[in-house]
């Protein structure tokens, strides 16, 4: 009797093993081809209008990401700041767009398009009249490496008071450009407007080397390196993003960290 139940109870569970492989077999294969599918149809998406070569489907998840983390990390927090003793003295150097040779510094002055038609030419001296702010930070760059390196100049909300861009800066962003035009990025007004963020024209208490952006950058500690644009030609303001070299390239447009 004991043996013949065991005898069943072998037959059925081998019965049961060949059906069970059969189905996990069928469920691998809807799996896979439902990956297959979702794959070939995300990539055959077009890319979205300003050619970020960043699928529409993924691209919306990205800018879902950027709205989660706009809201968690409001733009009121403040990146890490050390003693200016811990500051390198052999700062990279990284990225050259917009960098090119036949930069002539002498003649340079910052253009600020305070409205259509209405430009401002204001030279270095100026600038470095208005008060001086000095950080020391952990500069993160994508490509994986940091550095703790110390920078001068004025805050940007200082130098928007010194110029009253009170009405500007109700913008939503700010638009900045080399001189060549051939490096651009978009900064979000809160994050311009942040504490940290220098219009920065000293590095380690020296003017700025001309391949660290003489003579004036940006420095924003609570974004990725992409942002901190050297050598500035152009300051602009507007309520639509202004274009941005490497959200054209697939980046996040908002690069926070
Ligand atoms: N004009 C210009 N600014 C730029 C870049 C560039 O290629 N051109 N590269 C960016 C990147 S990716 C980084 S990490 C930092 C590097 O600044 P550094 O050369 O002072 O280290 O500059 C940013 N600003
Ligand atoms: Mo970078």
């Amino acid at each position: 009797m004991e043996k013949n139940n065991r005898k069943q109870e072998e037959e059925v569970s081998s019965a049961k093993i060949r059906n069970r492989t059969i189905a996990a077999f069928v469920i691998f294969i809807l799996l896979f081809g439902g990956g297959a599918f979702t794959f070939f149809k995300i990539k055959n998406q077009p890319g979205e209008t300003q050619q970020t070569g960043v699928q529409d489907p993924l691209r919306k998840v990205l800018n879902e990401n950027e709205n989660v983390f706009n809201k968690v990390f409001s733009s009121n927090h403040l990146a890490k700041t050390y003693p200016k003793s811990e500051a390198v003295k052999n700062v990279r150097v990284n990225g050259d767009v917009g960098m090119g040779d036949d930069f002539d510094a002498k003649d340079w002055k910052l253009k600020l398009v305070k409205a259509d038609g209405d430009t401002l030419a204001i030279s270095l001296e100026d600038i470095q009249k208005l008060p001086k702010t000095e950080i020391t930070f952990d500069f993160k760059c994508i490509e994986g490496w940091s550095q703790v390196t110390n920078w001068g100049g004025v805050k940007f909300s200082d130098f928007v008071k010194a110029y009253h861009l009170d009405q500007q800066s109700q913008k939503k962003y700010i638009g900045l450009v080399t001189p060549d035009g051939e490096y651009y990025v978009g900064i979000d007004m809160p994050s311009a407007m942040h504490p940290q963020t220098l219009l920065c024209y000293q590095m380690n208490g020296k003017p700025l080397p001309m391949d660290q952006g003489y003579p004036l950058r940006l420095m924003i500690p609570t974004k990725y390196g992409i942002k901190s644009l050297k050598r500035i030609g152009t300051l602009s303001f507007s309520n639509e993003r202004p274009k941005d070299y490497w959200y054209e390239r697939g980046y996040d447009y908002y690069s926070g960290l």
